[in-house]
């Protein structure tokens, strides 16, 4: 018998790739859409297979309990991908309620509709390396032992939804596992985050658009993979016979002044005469390190990559590029 997924956040950079994986495994997929007044845009996304009989969008919100019992209702999904979040860790800074609400209580609100309208169903939530903070094993790495001490309102945020879904896990027996993702990148990557504002940016500078990039905090490394690598993880993670918690992440950290200067030598541009940087872009807070150990992953789920950090900016720099040539 086919399956039927829902997928919270599906028209994120996460939620997109997702749907395409799930919709090619022979899944039905639900997804809900908030409201937003511009409705063109905010499926761009998933636009190249918006017509496909096999996805389903509802109007829903995380902030709106009502709304996610209406939808469990009529999908009656054995699979839930909660991807939804205010993702952006700059911005919960600015938007620190708003963050809580919708990154923190919403899981809240999704886990009390599962365990009253499909208590049998498989959650995934969308958790977080940014939870670690700045704790680091003596190794170098951060892994699933590692003890969590977040640094931004988006981290603390996350660390609740990762402990209630331990707490609905052990309470109520409920088939719940939390993915701790390292970031993952793509074309589809808002362009709000570093590795996409310097692959758009500099394509812009190599066409003449545009003179300079002007960045925060250079000195900070990222675990930076590949979203269409990582949201096969999700899926291994629901497909295990147990609900469990997984650290996915590549091992290989750079910093961001190393991608800027991958991506700027890519185009034969010298980044001394483009890159600066403002003080208004730094965190009042920074996760300066991250690089994770997946051996749990790999070992139990059989994951691995397929894209490389070069591999992945290359295709995000070619992306910009065509589409600024057009
Ligand atoms: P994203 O591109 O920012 O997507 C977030 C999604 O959540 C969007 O579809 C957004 O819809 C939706 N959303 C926001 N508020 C909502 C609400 N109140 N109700 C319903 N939907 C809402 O994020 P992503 O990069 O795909 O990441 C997916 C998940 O993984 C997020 O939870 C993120 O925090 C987590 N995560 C990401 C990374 C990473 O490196 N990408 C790493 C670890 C964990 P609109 O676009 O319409 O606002
Ligand atoms: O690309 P970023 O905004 O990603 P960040 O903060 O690591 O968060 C992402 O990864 C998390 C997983 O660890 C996710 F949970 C979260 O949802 C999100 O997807 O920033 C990366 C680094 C930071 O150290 C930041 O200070 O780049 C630095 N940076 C320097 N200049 C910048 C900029 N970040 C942004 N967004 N914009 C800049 O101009």
């Amino acid at each position: 018998m086919n399956k039927t997924a829902l997928i919270t956040g599906i028209n994120g950079q996460d939620g997109s790739y997702l749907a395409e994986l799930l919709i090619e495994k022979g899944y039905t997929v639900w997804g809900i859409l908030k409201r937003n007044s511009v409705a063109e845009n905010q499926t761009y996304r998933i636009d190249q297979f918006r017509n496909n009989p096999n996805l389903k969008l509802e109007y829903a919100d995380l902030l709106d309990l009502a709304s996610l019992v209406r939808v469990l209702q009529i999908a009656k999904p054995n699979e839930i991908y909660n991807l939804a979040a205010q993702s952006h860790v700059r911005i919960s800074f600015d938007q620190p309620i708003y963050t809580s609400q919708v990154t923190g209580i919403g899981t809240l609100n999704l886990l009390e509709a599962v365990r009253l309208i499909c208590p049998n169903a498989r959650v995934y939530q969308a958790s977080s390396s940014e939870m670690f903070g700045n704790n680091i094993d003596e190794d170098g790495y951060q892994r699933e032992t590692t003890p969590m001490n977040p640094v931004s309102p988006y981290g603390c945020a996350k660390v609740f939804s990762y402990n209630i879904c331990r707490n609905y896990r052990n309470s109520y027996g409920l088939f719940i596992s939390n993915g701790i993702l390292f970031n993952h990148e793509s074309p589809r990557r808002g362009s709000n985050f570093v590795t996409n504002k310097v692959a758009k940016e500099a394509a812009k500078i190599k066409l003449g658009l545009s003179d300079k990039l002007v960045l925060g905090n250079t000195e900070a490394t990222r675990d930076w993979g590949h979203a269409k690598d990582y949201v096969k993880a999700m899926w291994l993670i629901l497909q295990h016979d147990q609900a469990d918690d997984f650290v996915c992440a590549t091992g290989i950290s750079h910093s961001v002044q190393y991608l800027v200067d991958y991506v700027f030598q890519s185009l034969n541009l010298d980044p001394q005469k483009h890159v600066s940087t403002a003080e208004r872009l730094f965190r009042p807070e920074e996760l300066k390190n991250l690089k994770g150990d997946c051996s749990k992953m790999k070992n139990i789920l059989g994951w691995e990559p397929v894209y490389t950090f070069e591999s992945m900016m290359d295709e995000m720099v070619q992306h910009w590029l065509d589409f600024y040539s057009k």
